[in-house]
């Protein structure tokens, strides 16, 4: 047996480490570790709760707006108020574009590279090129040899430099790596033209929300873009930006993965980097303005052991979080704790004296949240397979299409390739979806104008807020005392999936699904890579703590 460790994993936001265990080239146990340290619960408490939704923000730039998102819906549950509608449906314009935005950047710029071979592109055909991109689109995007001929001459001067600037350091050559030389060809260009148009949603976030990275318009209560809003030539704005980033993923994103999937199915088959088989989604995007939000675009629920056939309600009080593996303190850390009550006491042991991972020790800033006691997968395969499974029509339709184009069944979701199909799957949904909640924006102001609900902030009150971030189901919880913020839990979506071990010895996502990977060459970890980047980890939103340094409410890193 011999340990491998990957650390930092690049093409990801923040610092995770990876530890597995080989027997021979296969993998036999893992260890999943967020190395980076912050501070943002400790920061609000004794805070105003209007302040939540501003400073959670800050947890991250790179799904800039969730978090701003969900606090400011937690707040509003906490004081029993609702948007508006004009409010909800902008707010959905931008969740959604954020989305879009978020996981074209995912599959080209962070996760691509691991399907793709860039330096096998030198040697492709561009006129076959041109073939391939026909086969899986109508209408393939940017497609024509001559453009393909223009790329590949990029490329190989970029590699003829010596200096391969983004595509620097990858294991190029690597056996896992499968596409003909026109594939890679065909995806390293649309690579670059996503550059650009992913600055599309960036564009409209920050004409809904003010600005980009980090919007501005949502308050508790509604939302202050009101001028925008009244504005049809901001409309228009708005709406050819997301006609075009649709237009991106119908005619290269979908093809692309499509061409992957039909190269890449035995592993899919196969269930490599199928993980626990859990699946967990809180919904999203409220369609009704309920105090409820019983109406979701994206539907909740829970899915068990891979079974399609039923999803069990989703119950927010069976959320909790272990700390028997993580770098801090409960009172009993044979127990987790629910999030609402959630505690955030350092305990910080470092790894084991040979620097490795020691079975029962301490080895992760995240903790381990589980549903119901269960580790959970939480993600775009999470909602899709959960929609899939509720009967969505939108939904069934694209999965149930994708399936029989590869001449597959749906058993080979379960995996890494699944997961990064069921991004794509359900990037196409929210991108088919926003152009109509332009219209309904545009219609409900017609109908009623206002875009804030006047409230009474209270002294005694609890609330939560629960969405879906790019990466999957995130929620935060507060609890204000005296008017001010007494404590504030924010449980995302990479601590679902990268968290460590619980105190039953379960293994969280990040784990589960590297064990039995076969590895081709353990020097080239590229299967490694593959799995952990099809989750699209964000160790910046999965751990936000800060030490009290004394008595004064000053806090220091540590
Ligand atoms: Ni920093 Fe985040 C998303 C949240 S991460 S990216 O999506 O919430 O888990
Ligand atoms: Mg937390």
């Amino acid at each position: 047996m011999a340990r491998k460790i990957i650390d930092p994993i690049t093409r990801i936001e923040g610092h995770l480490r990876i530890e597995v265990e080989l027997d021979g080239n296969r993998i036999v146990d893992a260890w999943s570790s967020g190395m980076m340290f912050r501070g943002i619960e400790a920061i609000l408490r004794g805070r105003d709760p209007r302040d939540a939704p501003l400073l959670t923000q800050r947890i991250c730039g790179v799904c800039t707006h969730v978090h701003y998102d969900v606090a400011t819906w937690a707040v509003e549950d906490a004081i029993g108020i609702k948007p508006p509608p004009a409010a909800r449906i902008v707010r959905n314009l931008i969740l959604g574009t954020q989305l879009v935005q978020d996981h074209l950047i995912h599959f080209y710029h962070l996760h691509g590279l691991d399907w793709v071979d860039v330096v096998s592109a030198l040697s492709a055909d561009p006129r076959k090129a041109q073939d391939l991109a026909h086969q899986f689109a109508d209408d393939p995007w940017n497609a024509d040899a001559k453009h393909l001929a223009a790329v590949k001459g990029r490329l190989a001067a970029f590699v003829e430099s010596g200096q391969l600037g983004p595509f620097a350091n990858g294991y190029w050559g690597n056996p896992s790596y499968k596409l003909p030389p026109e594939g890679n060809l065909l995806v390293a260009s649309h690579y670059l033209d996503a550059l650009d148009v992913q600055r599309l949603g960036g564009q409209v976030l920050a004409i809904l929300g003010g600005k980009e990275p980090h919007t501005q318009t949502l308050v508790v209560g509604g939302v202050t873009c009101v001028a925008d809003l009244l504005n049809p030539k901001r409309i228009g704005d708005v709406l050819f930006r997301i006609r075009k980033l649709g237009e991106f993923v119908r005619r290269a994103y979908i093809p692309d993965v499509l061409l992957a999937g039909s190269v890449y199915a035995d592993e899919g088959l196969a269930g490599t980097g199928r993980g626990i088989g859990n699946y967990l989604a809180y919904g999203a995007y409220p369609l009704s303005d309920d105090l409820d939000r019983s109406k979701l675009l994206m539907p909740s629920g829970v899915i068990l052991g891979g079974d399609l056939t039923r999803v069990h309600p989703f119950d927010p009080s069976k959320i909790t979080e272990y700390v028997t593996h993580s770098w801090y303190r409960y009172p009993d850390e044979t127990r987790g704790i629910s999030s609402a009550e959630g505690v955030t006491d350092v305990a910080y042991t470092d790894l084991g004296p040979d620097g490795h991972v020691q079975g029962d020790g301490k080895y992760s800033w995240l903790k381990a949240p589980r549903y119901d006691d269960a580790p959970m997968e939480v993600g775009p395969l999470a909602r899709v397979l959960v929609a899939y499974a509720r009967g969505v029509p939108e939904v069934k339709a694209l999965v149930d299409g994708t399936l029989s184009r590869l001449g597959v069944p749906a058993s080979v979701l379960f995996s890494t390739l699944g997961r990064t199909a069921a991004r794509a799957l359900e990037t196409r949904w929210v991108a088919d979806t926003l152009p109509g909640w332009v219209d309904e924006l545009v219609a409900a102001l017609k109908v009623d104008d206002r875009t804030f609900t006047p409230y009474t902030l209270p002294r005694e009150a609890v609330g939560f807020g629960l969405s879906e971030a790019p990466r999957g189901a995130l929620g935060h919880w507060l609890r204000i005392e005296d008017g001010r913020i007494a404590n504030y839990q924010c449980v995302v979506p990479t601590t679902w999936n990268a968290g460590p071990r619980d105190a039953a010895g379960n293994r969280g996502a990040y784990e589960e699904s590297l064990v039995g990977t076969e590895l081709a060459d353990p020097d080239q970890p590229l299967e490694i890579l593959r799995t952990i980047h099809s989750f699209d980890p964000c160790i910046a939103c999965a751990v936000h703590v800060l030490r009290p340094s004394g008595p004064s409410r000053a806090y220091r890193v540590l």
